[in-house]
C-alpha cells in the first residue's frame, strides 16, 4: 500500500513537488496556523448567518448534491470571507501549484475556493477524480490542476478524513475507480493541507461521530486555458477585485494566457481601473 509524504514547514519545494507528481499528494504540515483556520470558521459561520440563501444555493447546486445531504456548503470565497485572499496566497500550496502546472501553462487560475462542513452521519463518498469536469481533454502525463483539502479542524478516521489511492494518477476521469482497498486516509490536525493531483483518485470519508463536524477549506488551482469550476469575474466582480492583490486578481480570471481571457482585446485588468 502507498503512502501520502509528509513535511513540516519550512519544507523544500522540491520534495513537495516530488511527492506530488510521484505519489500523487503530499500533506503539508501547519500550512495555516490554528488562529487563521478560527478566524476563518468564525468569518463563515457570520456570513451564513448574515447571507442564509447562498448556503442553501450552493447546498442544491450541482456540486452540493454531489456532496451529499450531511454536507453544508459555501463558494466563491475570495469574495465574501475576508481571510479567504491570504489562505489562497498561502506560499507552500501557490508555490507547489504554480510549479506542477508550469509544463502546461504559462499562468494559473483558482478553480475553486471553498468551504465544506462535513456534519455527522456523512457517508462515504465515491472515489473520483477531480478532472471529470474536464473529461474531454486528452489524457497525458502532467497534471492540468491541482486540488487542496485544508483542514480547519482535525480531520480524523472518525469524521470522515479524505481518503486517497496513492499513485492512481495519469488515466481518464472516467476510469473505473480503483478497489478501496488501496485507499489511505489523510489524517490531518487544523491548519494542516493535503494537496493532490486532481486526477488523483479520492474521495470524502464516513463521519460516524456523535457530534464532529469536519471544516474543509479546499481549492483548486489548474491551468489557465480550462474553464474554472467557479465563475471567478462574477461572484469577484471588478468592484471587489480591484482592492485585491494583483496576484489574486490574476489567480481569479483578471489575468490572460496568451489571447485567451482578453478583456477588450487587451489585459482583463484593464476592467480594475
Ligand atoms: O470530503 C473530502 O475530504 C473530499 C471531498 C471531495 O473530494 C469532493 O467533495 O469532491
Amino acid at each position: 500500500m502507498g503512502s501520502i509524504p509528509r513535511f513540516g514547514r519550512p519544507c523544500s519545494p522540491d520534495e513537495i513537488d516530488k511527492s506530488v507528481l510521484k505519489e500523487g499528494a503530499v500533506i503539508v504540515e501547519g500550512a495555516y496556523s490554528p488562529e487563521q483556520c478560527e478566524t476563518f470558521l468564525a468569518e463563515v459561520d457570520a456570513y451564513v448567518r448574515d447571507n442564509p440563501g447562498e448556503a442553501k444555493y450552493a447546498d442544491s447546486s450541482i456540486l452540493g448534491t454531489f456532496q451529499g445531504p450531511t454536507t453544508s456548503s459555501l463558494h466563491s470565497l475570495v469574495g465574501a470571507i475576508p481571510s479567504a485572499a491570504s489562505m489562497v496566497l498561502q506560499e507552500d500550496i501557490l508555490g507547489c501549484a504554480r510549479r506542477v502546472l508550469a509544463p502546461l501553462s504559462d499562468t494559473i487560475l483558482l478553480s475553486v475556493a471553498e468551504y465544506m462542513a462535513r456534519h455527522p452521519g456523512q457517508e462515504l463518498q465515491g472515489l473520483h477524480r477531480d478532472t471529470f469536469s474536464w473529461r474531454h481533454v486528452p489524457v497525458g502525463e502532467q497534471p492540468i490542476a491541482l486540488t487542496v483539502m485544508a483542514a480547519m479542524r482535525d480531520f480524523t478516521p472518525e469524521n470522515g478524513a479524505t481518503w486517497v489511492v496513492p499513485g492512481s494518477y495519469g488515466g481518464p476521469a472516467t476510469d473505473p475507480a480503483p478497489e478501496w482497498s488501496e485507499a489511505i486516509q489523510a489524517e490531518l490536525k487544523q491548519g494542516d493541507a493535503l494537496l493532490f493531483r486532481a486526477d488523483l483518485f479520492h474521495g470524502g470519508g464516513a463521519n460516524t461521530t456523535e457530534s464532529d463536524v469536519r471544516h474543509i477549506f479546499s481549492m483548486g488551482f489548474q491551468v489557465a486555458w480550462l474553464r474554472t469550476v467557479e465563475n471567478s469575474t462574477l461572484s469577484v466582480p471588478p468592484s471587489i477585485a480591484r482592492d485585491l492583490p494583483v496576484e489574486l486578481q490574476e489567480l481569479l480570471g483578471y489575468s490572460n494566457e496568451m489571447v485567451l481571457g482578453l478583456y477588450k482585446g487587451g489585459d482583463p485588468k484593464n476592467a480594475l481601473t
